[in-house]
């Protein structure tokens, strides 16, 4: 079946530049880049395009150019703001980089690695442990999701309190640009100085700056000795006391602090059928601290016989195996699988202070019980890091929209973001603007204009088309 909008003499140049399997055009071919993971977000791409070479995807971006042809970059679109996935229109061309899945180079004494933007994440870190070295980006959507889309929104995770965000772990980057320039920045420097980091541009920018083809990724040391532990505790603010005491005790050791709610561990009992070994705890804390020195586990034990007795922790556990720690983790990574098959859920991925998170939470929770009655919220998130997944399960008949502008009234007036990892893709394109000041909002449009004028680059994601070609970014 011939593409929908797009001109035939397109097509057949880009199967030129790109070889026959490097277009695809029917219907079942592009029935699984059509739809975004949470199926929230279904679009009607023109082709998907697989090129596997950073000098093939340059062709497909400088002949879509001169053919004024969007392009939607796609990786493993496991995204959960349908930041990969096209409009509905059937004119958008969709590049997805799977094909593009080397590993080129790994350096365990310079500590980096170098990577195509199509390799899966837990292939990288596989990598990485293979030569006794840590990637530290860890998230529950790993097994799919591609380098290219986890620097393209900024990817954080749970090592995000020792590690950084990746855009910390991003030492180098390959990029194409809008009008098919490729820019090799694929330095493998720990200290790089000169000039503008114009890569940071890229990260986090969600394919609307230009694609990302490949990268140096920031390797760290592997901790000999990690120690797990799941603490229940009776509420967000003995929570907080929690993790003062891991500072104080744990110091850098600390990578991992976890809040889960009673619902999650609920929700992840009922769909995943795994079950917490403390029982209905309002609450629980995953910790997980790493060293190479000694004496970890005991510092752990210490901490957690600390809180005990100080009644800030109710019960605990500390893994006494890598196998047990997984089950532990298990309980964490299931809650999203086993939130979507609960029903509908309005997501809020936000950050506040790590202080206000009770305050947080208090004030969501009482607007949601007068905005939505009936409504749940199933909390779970990164508190080490003040990112709280305020997810709200609703039913059919509930205005999502309605719930959204309660929870992120209470995030504005804390001084919080309303994504704090996940990204704005299509679904905050409009929130973004009301939680960023004006200023922020047209120096953003100044950039997408200066490195992308004729607006081709995942247009509609991040910010809202049309201001671009009217020509008045104050728009
Ligand atoms: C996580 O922390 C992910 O597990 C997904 O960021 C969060 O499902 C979500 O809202
Ligand atoms: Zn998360």
């Amino acid at each position: 079946m011939a593409a929908a909008s797009i001109s035939s003499d397109l097509l057949e140049r880009l199967r030129e530049a790109l070889g026959p399997g490097g277009v695809l055009t029917t219907e079942d071919d592009l029935a699984p880049h059509a739809l975004d993971w949470r199926r929230l977000f279904p679009g009607k791409p023109a082709a998907v395009l697989r090129p596997s070479s950073t000098r093939e995807v340059a062709a497909a971006v400088a002949l879509c150019r001169d053919a004024g042809v969007a392009i939607v970059p796609q990786g493993g679109h496991t995204g959960l703001a349908g930041g990969a996935t096209p409009d509905g229109s059937g004119s958008q061309i969709v590049l997805a980089l799977g094909r593009m899945n080397a590993i080129r180079a790994i350096d365990p004494v310079g500590l980096t690695l170098e990577a195509e933007a199509g390799c899966i994440v837990q292939n990288v870190q596989a990598a990485a442990e293979a030569a006794n070295r840590l990637f530290p980006v860890s998230f529950a959507a790993e097994g799919s999701a591609m380098i290219g889309g986890m620097i393209a929104t900024n990817a954080g995770g749970i090592n995000v309190l020792r590690y950084g965000m990746t855009r910390n772990l991003v030492l180098g980057l390959e990029v194409v640009l809008a009008d098919g320039t490729v820019v090799d920045g694929l330095r493998a420097l720990r200290k790089d100085n000169a000039g503008y980091d114009w890569k940071q541009l890229f990260i986090g920018s969600e394919g609307t700056l230009g694609i990302v083809t490949a990268a140096v990724l920031r390797l760290a040391p592997r901790p000999l000795h990690t120690a797990t532990a799941f603490l229940a505790v009776d509420d967000p603010e003995a929570a907080l006391r929690v993790l003062r005491a891991a500072q104080d005790e744990l110091g850098d050791t600390i990578q991992a602090f976890e809040l889960i709610s009673g619902t999650s561990l609920r929700l992840v009992a009922r769909h995943a059928g795994l079950k917490s070994p403390i029982a209905d705890a309002p609450w629980t804390i995953l910790i997980e601290a790493g060293s190479s020195l000694s004496g970890l586990r005991d510092a752990v034990e210490t901490m957690l016989g600390a809180v005990l007795e100080r009644g800030d922790a109710r019960d605990g556990v500390l893994a006494e195996s890598q196998a047990q720690a997984g089950k532990l983790w298990a309980l964490r990574e299931r809650i999203t699988e086993s939130e979507a098959l609960e029903g509908r859920s309005i997501k809020h991925d936000v950050s506040v202070p790590i202080p206000a998170i009770p305050t947080f939470l208090e004030a969501a929770d009482r607007a949601l019980a007068g905005g939505a009655p009936g409504a749940v919220a199933n909390v779970f998130g990164h508190m080490g890091d003040g990112n709280i997944h305020y997810n709200v399960v609703v039913q059919p008949e509930q205005d999502g929209a309605a719930i959204n502008r309660l929870v992120h009234e209470v995030v504005g007036r804390l001084g919080g973001s309303i994504s704090a990892e996940h990204g704005i893709g299509q679904y905050r394109v409009d929130e973004l603007v009301a939680h960023r000041r004006p200023e922020e909002i047209a120096l953003a449009k100044r950039i997408k204009r200066a490195m992308d004028p004729n607006g081709l680059l995942n247009p509609g994601k991040v910010l809202r088309g049309g201001w671009l070609l009217r020509g008045n970014p104050a728009k």
